[in-house]
């Protein structure tokens, strides 16, 4: 399986966890396929509990992911030393939750990280980009913190990280209209992320409208098909060293002795 890695900088101030680290270039990497959706992103998920490394790469600048990731990483030349991965700081999501990120394509300058507890260990990086407009579980899990103070309070989130932020039309997908993911749940009545079997059910319907029948609205690719402009933009955020392509095993094998 082939993935996009997006890299979303770490704004100052570093929080405390990550002070040791001031001065180097740090990213939280997400897994994506849908690289031509990075202009509708909103926010950043990381998984509170989940346990995430930040290690170094070749050239100094530091990555976060969880550790299954890195490991897949160092035996892709992301690192000085094929097998390697030199941990500087291990964590959990709560120490990076509520930071500060630079991501690219999108039309907010700085957008935040925030909670999402169906992200699952075994697949991509742990980190997850979120684009509302386009992906029914992001849209979900969003409205819920944006109607919920409780849940914000829980996860020390301010109203500046939340509230602000609207999902962005990007790609008109016939019968969907520009906001493809907020139309889905609405028809399905989508009340919560914990909607789990409904969610699913939304996803499959805009996952395959969207990339056969979707056409970008935004300046850089207005009219243009999905389908022709997915690897352009693949290619841009690669060569803007935005992105990094990543590969992930079908199928791990987990070590007894790990
Ligand atoms: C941006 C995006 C925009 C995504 C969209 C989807 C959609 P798949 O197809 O099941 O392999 N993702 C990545 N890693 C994880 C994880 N560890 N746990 C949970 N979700 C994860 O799913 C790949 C997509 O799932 C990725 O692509 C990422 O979200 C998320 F408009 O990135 B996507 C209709 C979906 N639309």
């Amino acid at each position: 399986q082939e993935y996009t890695l997006i890299k979303m900088k770490l704004l100052q101030p570093y929080p405390e966890k990550l002070k040791s680290l001031e001065g180097r270039g740090v990213f939280l990497v997400a897994a994506t396929l849908r690289p031509e959706t990075m202009y509708g992103q909103t926010n950043c998920w990381v998984h509170p509990e989940m346990k995430y490394v930040a290690f170094e790469l070749e050239n100094g600048d530091v990555f976060i992911s969880t550790r299954r990731a890195a490991r897949n990483m160092c035996y892709q030349d992301f690192t000085k030393k094929t097998g390697d991965y030199p941990v500087l700081v291990e964590l959990v999501g709560q120490d990076i939750m509520g930071v500060p990120l630079s991501a690219p394509l999108t039309s907010y300058k700085i957008i935040y990280t925030l909670p999402m507890l169906t992200i699952k260990e075994g697949k991509g990086t742990g980190i997850v980009t979120s684009v509302p407009s386009d992906a029914p579980d992001d849209f979900a899990a969003l409205r819920d913190l944006k109607n919920k103070q409780p849940f914000r309070a829980k996860y020390h989130l301010t109203d500046e990280m939340v509230l602000p932020f609207e999902p962005i039309p990007i790609i008109d997908v016939p019968a969907f209209g520009t906001l493809s993911a907020v139309t889905a749940c609405e028809q399905l009545k989508i009340k919560s992320q914990n909607d789990t079997v409904k969610l699913q059910e939304a996803k499959e319907k805009v996952y395959l409208k969207g990339f056969y029948e979707g056409v970008m609205v935004v300046d850089d690719y207005k009219g243009q098909k999905v389908q022709n402009v997915k690897k352009m933009i693949q290619n841009k955020l690669v060569q803007q060293k935005d992105a990094v392509i990543y590969m992930e095993p079908e199928k791990q094998v987990i070590s007894r002795s790990a």
